[in-house]
């Protein structure tokens, strides 16, 4: 798919996403090249009179947020959040999702479980019958490194540690990504409880039973999947 058509399928879904917002909500702010379509959108609105507060889940996601004027509240001060609008790498129709490309998945996670409503948005090529030909992100302290990887290849987890332009990849939190090859995943679920147990990793990608509703564009329809 050329570029142009995945971002009009990408713009197509943050416009039906905003809409779902309602003045006065604290919503929250995603991450990535769909989530900014939607920031974008809402930038507007607010410019036009939208009121609204709003809560990143990445530095880059603020910066962009506070260049339309949207006001942001710290994540960590907040007890619940009206609806989120993000995007995701993966999603099925049981709304099971892998997140966590763009490296922002702990903070993501975060404002997905304080979310009432949590809305992902993407184009056609993110929806799959399993999750994990994209690998799965997992965030570790670094201190905790080895340890973790050694715990993630125990769980069949074949991890590559992220870089960036030949540098070793750092999150918003400082610290390192492992992106692991589980190949098709049967049981999301499990593999997220799994992973829930290894000391010394902070958050993987595995988004489960934390989606509302996914808003996919195709190239010439919307499909909401709830
Ligand atoms: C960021 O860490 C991710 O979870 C993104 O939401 C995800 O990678 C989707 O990004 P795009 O919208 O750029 O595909």
């Amino acid at each position: 798919m050329e570029t142009t058509q995945q971002d009009a399928e990408k713009l197509a879904a943050a416009k039906a996403a905003v809409k779902l917002v309602k003045d006065g909500d604290i919503v929250g702010l995603g991450t990535g090249s769909t989530a900014s379509f939607a920031i974008k959108e809402l930038g507007r609105m607010v410019q036009g009179g939208l009121r609204i507060k709003a809560a990143a889940s990445s530095i880059n996601t603020e910066e962009l947020a506070k260049s339309f004027g949207i006001e942001i509240l710290p994540l960590g001060e907040l007890s619940s959040i009206d609806i989120s609008i993000d995007g995701a790498d993966e999603f099925t129709e049981s709304l099971d999702l892998i997140k966590g490309g763009g490296g922002a998945l702990f903070r993501e996670k975060i404002m997905a479980s304080l979310s009432k409503k949590s809305i992902i948005v993407t184009d056609a090529s993110k929806k799959v019958k399993k999750l994990g030909a994209f690998n799965v992100p997992v965030e570790v302290v670094p201190l905790a490194y080895q340890y973790v990887f050694d715990q993630l290849s125990k769980l069949g987890g074949k991890g590559v540690k992220r870089l960036k332009n030949n540098e070793v990849f750092v999150t918003d939190n400082g610290n390192f990504i492992i992106d692991a090859d589980f190949g098709l995943i049967n049981e999301p679920q499990k593999l997220s409880f799994d992973l829930n147990e290894i000391d010394g990793l902070l958050a993987h990608g595995l988004f489960i039973n934390l989606t509302s509703k996914v808003i996919m564009s195709t190239r010439d329809q919307l499909i909401v999947f709830d």
